[in-house]
């Protein structure tokens, strides 16, 4: 079944938060941030800008009715500064005029005053004056100190990866419209349609029921829409709270880079100890993590980067700590992956470390460490289904590794400018949100007396396809035409409590919840038809729209037995819960069965690199990767093929560059470099693996939305090991991105 929004995506007839139809009367909001990174507001002039005609008023933090404060698991961040500022574009101040324009305009000229402190930009140095978010965190597994006596090859080195901008199509936004009795409805382009209304209704001072968030898709998110477009929701309905006008806020693009935070940057000390016979037998990090001015979700991200410390391997000795460290850049947030790909990037970096050291394919240290079956993770999970060696197999069997290889060592032997490098991305992933809190759905699924359908879940549709999923399990149940099924938006009022869309959970979590809604409906609708057709209700079946009394097709439609059902006066109307069963962590321990099933897969990343100029192409991805029994095998191929050219943009060109006073100068498409069509892998290909599965997963088919993301760290390994065959004094240091420029340096160092 294709994407079912695709022919209005292509159409332009989607509807996003900019094509609502506005009320009369709407009024438009732009926010004044801060021109600073850090220090102490002593006055804030706002009266020339409210001289301006059309100007309706300028929201400052007096104007909050309830509390100041819209931090989600740490209470550190402010709706709209006080006295303090904290990072370039923190919202002051928002200036609702009559259209976005006059906003702007008034903008300009609104000016503070201001005591600059020196700003902290740099891990090492918030590291060095010990401002951190919260005390670091640690995850153990046996004890290093003792192994390190054990190994017959110890290596240290450094891991440093780069923040990354979301740069989601539609820029964050939201429309505030106002309801009687102080209600206040929300549009918002949001991940966490709950987390508005919650902390809305906290800065607002009133009950949540009076605020209701309705989404009804996202032009893209990729976590940064998670928490962060929270800010946006409640400024419109704040101002909505005092005007009784409805108000609409869309960032531009280049606010919105200013202003939001990105994928959190990460400078590692890593130490590996290997046996002689290359078996991984300690591993140690210290993650100094970016987290920017405020918690944000930092802390959980933090944990994420822990759980994924030893990527694909069994290592029986394991310390990991991270440092969540405060600097004066926007707050840091989710983004694909929420942390482990950086915790990953630096297993790797300490394998490539080692093998380059020894003179050996890092593939041979890959290879005889990867888990098996019962495993321990370092936060006391076993592993189970463990399909790494399979995977490796059958990536031998089809792609014939060491043939690529031997083809590129023979193009390097013939080529006098261009050189080409492989490597090996194994990948293991955990699903559930960490939080074992979160890890429950529900779903709200009417049959209409016509016999169509109506289902709303706490899923946001993000261009992910999670509602055309949603629709193909209710079709499967109820054996009925996809067509017959619409997917509501996602609106607090109909569904309550939701967890974000995030942590590739949605699918699992609100699919399970629709598949027993409908389970349950069915059971009623074939009562109706058993005692209609007079036979036992075992014997009843409904498939392809009809009834059958087992394997004979009856008269009776699936119309006619929905009227029939609501004529004899039976609900068409079911609610059910999903609580993903068997999962714990205990925090203080860190250890405990946090997730519900892994995805495994790897990746075969070749490139070639231009030894003149430095650029690369990707030649190709070659994948096998652990799908489950996937039920929908193009979507799921294009979320793997967006993920892999979003991680090839993370490690080999998009790079966030603050200047020493805090201000973002990769500010605009000009200035930070996305891929593009020619950045993307000449060939992708992608081999499912048959697997049993997980029962967790909906339908058998695993979570697919961030795992992939992490082969893109192929590329970069890809790269060094092309360096090094033009070069073989590079030094291969393990910071990325690496750029065009880094590459070319390399090329050429001595
Ligand atoms: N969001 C979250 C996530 O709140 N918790 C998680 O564990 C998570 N994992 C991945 C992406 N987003
Ligand atoms: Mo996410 S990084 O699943 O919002």
């Amino acid at each position: 079944m294709k994407n079912i929004d695709s022919i209005n995506h292509v159409q332009g007839k989607s509807i996003f938060i900019d094509d609502i139809t506005v009320n009369h009367g709407t009024l438009y909001g732009v926010v004044f941030g801060s021109p600073f990174a850090y220090g102490k507001i002593t006055k804030l002039n706002i009266e020339d800008a409210l001289k301006i005609e059309g100007v309706i008023r300028i929201f400052t933090y007096h104007d909050i009715p309830g509390v100041n404060q819209i931090g989600a698991i740490i209470q550190d961040e402010t709706l709209f500064a006080e006295s303090e500022v904290h990072y370039v574009g923190q919202p002051i101040a928002l200036i609702v005029a009559e259209t976005e324009k006059i906003a702007q305009k008034a903008r300009d000229l609104i000016y503070v005053d201001l005591d600059e402190y020196d700003p902290i930009i740099e891990v090492s140095d918030a590291k060095e004056k010990q401002q951190f978010i919260m005390p670091p965190r640690t995850f153990k597994l046996g004890d290093t100190k003792a192994a390190w006596n054990n190994c017959e090859h110890i290596f240290e080195g450094k891991a440093t990866t780069g923040g990354q901008e979301h740069l989601y199509l539609e820029t964050q936004g939201s429309y505030a419209i106002p309801q009687e009795n102080g209600n206040i409805k929300i549009f918002s382009s949001t991940q966490g349609p709950t987390a508005i209304q919650k902390i809305g209704a906290k800065v607002l001072g009133i009950p949540m029921n009076k605020i209701e968030v309705d989404v009804v898709r996202l032009g893209g998110a990729f976590g940064g829409k998670e928490e962060q477009a929270t800010l946006w929701a409640i400024m419109t309905a704040l101002a909505v709270y005092h005007l009784h006008l409805p108000v609409k806020l869309i960032l531009s693009r280049n606010d919105d880079m200013f202003m939001t935070g990105k994928r959190h940057p990460y400078e590692t000390q890593f130490k590996i100890g290997l046996s002689g016979d290359l078996k991984i037998l300690a591993f140690e990090a210290d993650y100094l993590q970016n987290a920017g001015a405020s918690a944000d979700l930092s802390p959980a991200i933090t944990e994420r980067t822990l759980f994924h410390s030893t990527n694909s391997y069994f290592v029986p000795n394991v310390k990991a700590t991270v440092y969540t460290c405060k600097t004066n850049l926007p707050p840091n947030t989710a983004f694909r992956g929420f942390g482990a790909p950086q915790g990953i990037f630096v297993i790797e970096a300490a394998i490539n470390h080692a093998s380059n050291k020894l003179n050996i394919p890092a593939r041979e240290i890959q290879k005889i460490n990867l888990l098996k079956e019962n495993d321990e993770f370092p936060y006391g999970q076993a592993a189970k289904d463990v399909e790494l060696t399979r995977i490796w197999n059958t990536a031998q069997n089809n792609f014939n590794i060491s043939k690529l290889e031997k083809e590129v060592s023979a193009f390097n032997n013939s080529n006098e400018l261009k050189r080409r490098g492989i490597s090996l991305t194994p990948i293991t992933f955990g699903i559930s949100f960490t939080n074992t809190m979160m890890n429950h759905a529900r779903a709200l699924v009417h049959i209409y007396q016509d016999g169509s359908i109506g289902i709303s879940t706490g899923a946001v549709e993000m261009g992910q396809s999670v509602n055309t999923k949603m629709v193909q399990i209710a079709a499967k149940v109820l054996s009925v035409v996809p067509e017959r099924i619409k997917i509501e938006s996602t609106n607090t009022t109909r569904v309550a409590n939701t967890s974000p869309t995030a942590a590739s959970s949605t699918a699992d979590l609100n699919g399970k919840a629709v598949q027993q809604a409908c389970d349950a409906l069915l059971k009623r609708l074939k009562s109706t038809a058993a005692a209609n057709l007079k036979v036992k209700e075992d014997m009843i079946h409904l498939r392809d729209e009809a009834v059958f009394i087992d394997n004979e097709k009856t008269s009776l439609t699936w119309e006619q037995l929905v009227w029939k059902a609501f004529a004899n006066r039976v609900s068409l109307t079911e609610n059910c819960h999903y609580s993903t069963p068997k999962i714990y962590f205990n925090k203080a321990k860190g250890k405990g069965h946090p997730f519900s099933y892994h995805v495994y897969g790897l990746a075969i990343t070749t490139v070639t690199v231009d030894c003149i100029s430095g650029s690369h192409e990707v030649d190709s991805v070659k994948i096998v990767h652990d799908f489950g029994k996937s039920m929908n095998q193009e979507i799921d191929n294009g979320q793997i093929e967006g993920a892999v050219v979003q991680g090839i943009g993370w490690m080999t060109m998009e790079e966030i560059v603050f200047d020493e006073k805090g201000r973002l100068q990769s500010n605009a498409l000009s200035t930070y470099k996305i891929p593009d069509i020619y950045s993307a892998p000449n060939s992708i290909e992608i081999i499912p693996l048959e697997t049993e599965s997980n029962d967790e997963a909906i339908l058998k088919s695993k979570a697919v939305g961030e795992p992939p993301f992490i082969y893109g760290i192929g590329s970069f390994f890809a790269l060094q090991d092309a360096i090094r065959a033009f070069n073989p004094s590079y030094k291969s240091e393990f910071d990325a991105p690496l750029t065009p420029e880094k590459v070319l340096l390399g090329l050429y160092e001595e």
